[in-house]
């Protein structure tokens, strides 16, 4: 079924491109010109080499955008390679473009269905999507064309665990209906150890002694006592579950709130923000909008952190779920890796109990909606159905509550595809009538890495901001937050650049399917990749 739904959007995907590769009047102008209709092909043919290998060498140094615009050019050039296909795909994955990966990897299959590596990068695109019996296709596939293959075998192994870890787990979903981690947890007598030195809770309160304690022994690198974090959780859940799914708050004339986009487990850039903009407190707001956790390798100190504060000042730091929070992310890229390895599997089960009941979206002063994704595949969407939303859940493949943590703004009018696979993206006018209809002033909205660490598009209407500088340890942007004054609400954005960490790599604790394909950890199997692939 969804599988279909991804061959829809992967054709609607490449009609454009269909479009650039049929320009037939610049193909037949160059055969006359040379005279032989075949030579004008192989010039071209040897063009597009060129493009591939230019491409190629912007993929070694990291930079994906150029290398996508110069295998889309090698690809405009000769359409029919189905390894131009392939190497963009690998690099859409890069730049979490997953849907775009899919249909690269898909078209390249089209191509040649011999072409194993197709096969590879399909599956990965799936498995980022958390797609995973459509993966476990794909490596079927590979592993019976190849059999001695010992790569192909561990991943399908690997993934064939997941399928049926899920099916397992939805098999005993109707069993444990709605009950919580929670119940089984007798955290009372939990005892704290003697030789334990870090901080805790006073009197099973939050204080502002104990987060900045706490904030110094996680700098440290140290771990929190699982009592503590237990403590924090359960209080966190409750705190969280009395919130509406859109939150709403007023700032009078003088006061000020500071908004943060994605912060992805990169701690010591979290520290570094209250350094530049001061501590969390009742002067001195804060909304992070979502993605605290995943690929970065300090996600439990983050999340702890911003939970700390949440407990500290319930009516003044605010929270907003990203994609992120949710289960078939945190398995594929790190958080539930984390978790398990500091503390334990159960906690991780609480975790995502916690992650369910984050609020969706939030409006200040009535005029600014803010949001981690974006706006709505439909139009007609008003801040009274964003009330309403269920939101104790993971979220659905579709709808209003997938497309608040999922969707992108595009410059062109309309909605298209998401080249992330999942939900859309939408255009000025698409912001322009939501706005209107609910008497808004502009979104907010995080989700993407952008160069200056923000970007304002739509003319003004729509803003994103980002919080994790260099991004992964390599996307060289800044990281940025937003001021916002109750007087104008006129946002004003400040920038950072990243601080060093301790010599714990982004996605450490990622599924070994993600470090091998998408992580670029493995450098070796990447020249192979690359090196193979230049031959041609
Ligand atoms: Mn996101």
């Amino acid at each position: 079924m969804l599988w279909t739904l991804l061959e829809v959007r992967r054709i609607a995907l490449h009609d454009p491109l269909a479009g650039v590769c049929d320009s037939s009047p610049r193909t037949h102008g160059s055969a006359t010109e040379h005279g032989s209709v075949k030579m004008a092909e192989e010039e071209r043919n040897a063009s597009a080499e060129k493009l591939k290998e230019k491409a190629n060498n912007y993929f070694k140094d990291k930079d994906y955008e150029n290398a996508i615009k110069y295998y889309t050019e090698a690809l405009e050039l000769n359409p029919s390679n189905a390894i131009y296909y392939s190497n963009r795909s690998l690099a859409y994955l890069r730049t979490e473009c997953y849907g775009y990966a899919l249909g690269d990897a898909t078209r390249a299959l089209e191509l040649d269905k011999n072409y194993i590596k197709g096969y590879y990068r399909r599956a990965t695109s799936n498995m980022a999507l958390g797609k995973f019996k459509a993966a476990l296709k794909d490596y079927e596939t590979v592993v019976r064309v190849r059999p001695n293959d010992k790569d192909a075998k561990m991943k399908y192994q690997e993934c064939n665990k997941i399928v049926k870890q899920k099916a397992f787990e939805r098999a005993i979903a109707s069993d444990e209906l709605k009950r919580s981690v929670v119940d089984s947890l007798d955290i009372e007598n939990m005892t704290i150890e003697d030789d334990y030195a870090g901080p805790k809770l006073e009197d099973g309160k939050v204080t502002l002694k104990f987060m900045k304690d706490l904030m110094a022994w996680f700098k440290d690198q140290k771990k929190l006592h699982r009592k503590c974090a237990y403590q924090m959780l359960v209080q966190v859940k409750e705190v969280l579950s009395k919130l509406p799914s859109l939150v709403e708050i007023s700032l009078k004339e003088t006061e000020e709130i500071t908004i943060c986009g994605d912060t992805h487990g990169q701690y010591y850039d979290l520290l570094n923000i209250f350094e530049l903009n001061g501590l969390p407190s009742i002067t001195n707001p804060y909304l992070f909008n979502g993605d605290f956790v995943d690929r970065g390798s300090f996600s439990v100190e983050v999340i702890l952190t911003l939970f700390g504060f949440k407990l500290l000042y319930p009516e003044h730091f605010h929270l907003l779920r990203g994609n992120h929070e949710t289960d078939n992310m945190n398995q594929m890229y790190g958080f539930e890796g984390e978790v398990k390895a500091k503390y334990t599997a159960q906690m991780f089960q609480l975790f995502s109990e916690v992650f369910q009941w984050l609020p969706l979206a939030q409006c200040i002063n009535s005029k600014v909606l803010v949001m981690h994704g974006g706006l709505f595949s439909e139009d007609g969407v008003t801040l009274d159905d964003i009330r309403k939303i269920d939101r104790n859940r993971q979220p659905p493949d579709s709808g209003p509550m997938c497309d608040l943590l999922w969707s992108d703004p595009q410059p062109q009018d309309g909605r298209s595809v998401s080249k992330r696979g999942v939900s859309c993206q939408f255009g000025p006018d698409v912001t322009e009538r939501f706005l209107e209809q609910n008497k808004l002033q502009y979104i907010v909205r995080s989700h993407e890495v952008k160069a200056e660490g923000y970007e304002v598009t739509h003319s003004g209407k729509c803003i994103t901001v980002f919080s994790a500088p260099n991004y992964c340890d390599q996307m060289g942007n800044k990281g940025a937050y937003i001021h916002l004054r109750g007087s104008d609400l006129k946002p004003e954005f400040h920038q950072f650049t990243a601080v060093p960490h301790p010599d714990v790599k982004p996605m450490a604790y990622a599924n070994s399917l993600m470090q091998l394909d998408t992580s670029g950890r493995k450098h070796l199997d990447l020249k192979k990749e690359l090196g193979m692939l230049s031959v041609h």
